[in-house]
């Protein structure tokens, strides 16, 4: 991927997130949402190296992800309508997808054990895939996540561990939930760390590709943690940070306009216009979908 399709990337997931949070007051979503705005560049960064049979778990802020994946809007738009056309036909909503070999799910820590399990039934099946779970600073303190690094360590399990530390889980700051190092619970089980302080796209690009590599050729766990921002509330108007340490962030680290100026200003500007009439066009195409019908 080039600067400027990564640029493309990170704004359409910008634009979906934004036209979610705009729209949700209008009562045309069902159940909840979780937005990656401010978190683009990872997913961008990170899923830009997969091979077609690698696997993807994801959490309740999943959106990002998906779209980083290649999904498309349209029917991510529709699953939050609960439309037919949705990405599971309108039954998942917005923190339950399935769509290749990319699966999320809103019970925190749930999808650990089985991303770890799918990641050594590959390894069995000696495919080659790597598999890559995300998972956020606040699932740290799900018993279960210690039970599957253990396993992914013991039995080399070839798995990407991608922590996103937006230093926050709801409401709560991390430094109210968790006592000790991030990094230290990984190595606690012998999973080589490596660690990035940025929001810029080209450096998460670049670790991931090497971290990727790695994880498949040497089939060995690894972590990497990212310290990320989380621009918006926690799902939908939940925010109890003051709003200039949410504006200071926006100012400080923002993917797009750390990745901005690599671009010519008609270029970026040109992505952004496109991408905005394709996101309103996908969001009004699944607007006009059925819903579905009882037994189908
Ligand atoms: C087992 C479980 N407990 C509680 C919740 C409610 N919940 C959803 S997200 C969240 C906080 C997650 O924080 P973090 O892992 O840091 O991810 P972030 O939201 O910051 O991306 C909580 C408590 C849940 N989904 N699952
Ligand atoms: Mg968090």
């Amino acid at each position: 991927m080039d600067s400027s399709e990564l640029y493309r990337l990170m704004y359409r997931i910008r634009r979906f997130e934004e036209t979610v949070l705009e729209n949700f007051p209008r009562g045309v979503f069902f159940g909840t949402t979780h937005t990656y705005l401010g978190q683009e560049a990872n997913a961008a960064g990170v899923l830009a190296h997969l091979q077609p049979n690698d696997i993807v778990f994801s959490n309740h802020r999943c959106h990002g992800h998906f779209l980083a994946y290649g999904g498309d809007m349209h029917a991510l738009f529709a699953e939050l309508m609960g439309r037919a056309t949705g990405v599971c036909g309108g039954r998942g909503g917005s923190q339950h997808l399935h769509w290749r070999n990319f699966y999320s799910n809103g019970v925190q820590g749930g999808i650990l054990p089985v991303a770890v399990g799918i990641a050594l039934a590959e390894k069995q099946l000696k495919t080659g895939a790597v598999t890559l779970v995300f998972l956020g600073d606040g699932t740290f303190g799900e018993g279960v996540v210690y039970e599957s690094l253990n396993l992914a360590s013991l039995w080399s399990a070839p798995i990407l561990f991608v922590v996103e530390n937006n230093r926050i889980a709801q409401t709560t700051p991390v430094e109210l939930a968790m006592a000790g190092d991030l990094a230290a619970r990984f190595h606690a089980f012998d999973i080589p760390t490596s660690r990035l302080d940025t929001s810029d796209v080209l450096e998460i690009h670049s670790m991931a590709g090497n971290l990727i590599q790695d994880v498949r050729q040497r089939c060995q766990p690894h972590a990497l943690v990212i310290h990320t921002c989380r621009f918006g509330p926690h799902s939908k108007g939940d925010d109890t940070r003051p709003a200039q340490e949410v504006e200071f962030m926006r100012q400080t680290c923002d993917p797009l306009n750390i990745h901005a100026p690599r671009l010519s200003q008609a270029e970026h500007r040109t992505i952004e216009s496109q991408v905005s009439l394709d996101v309103a066009s996908a969001f009004q195409a699944a607007s006009d979908d059925p819903f579905p019908t009882l037994g189908s």
